[in-house]
């Protein structure tokens, strides 16, 4: 019934002072944060996260963003959290992205657009075992 869903806010999140605001708009929306965490993204888990990017022509660029530098990763949890999460955050472009939403009102770089977000169970099976435990999202 409730579902989770696996965020991470890019270094541009953190270095503009855009956390709060981010975490406060998913928690306005009704999503329970389970788990967040700070972490430098080494290589290894820049390509992890964005395995089924390699070898596109933006991969070294969106490598770049990432590598070496602090995110914010975490899970929340709600009603059909993968699909409001998506809707919440807006289309990838920035450009595209409807004001109103994370990137449409706070991004404009397309690679640097500020917020990944799993897009199905089967993404978010697989990103938030890269970065979290098991124990470290349980509840009770
Ligand atoms: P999203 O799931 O909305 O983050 O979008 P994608 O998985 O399609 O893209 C992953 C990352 O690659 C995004 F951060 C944006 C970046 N990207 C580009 O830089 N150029 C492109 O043409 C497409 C995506």
């Amino acid at each position: 019934m409730l579902e989770r869903t696996f965020i991470m806010l890019k270094p541009s999140c953190i270095e503009r002072g855009l956390v709060g605001e981010i975490i406060s708009r998913l928690e306005r929306k009704g999503l329970k944060i389970i788990q967040v965490k700070f972490l430098k993204m080494s290589r290894e888990l820049v390509e992890e996260l964005y395995a089924v990017h390699r070898g596109k022509p933006f991969y070294d660029n969106l490598v770049k963003t990432l590598e070496g530098r602090r995110v914010v990763v975490m899970v929340v949890e709600g009603r059909r959290a993968i699909e409001v999460v998506r809707n919440i955050i807006g289309a990838t472009d920035p450009v595209q992205a409807l004001p109103g939403t994370i990137r449409g009102d706070l991004a404009i770089d397309l690679t640097d657009n500020l917020i990944h977000a799993s897009d199905s169970r089967e993404s978010y099976e697989k990103e938030y075992k890269i970065f979290f435990k098991e124990e470290e999202l349980q509840t009770i």
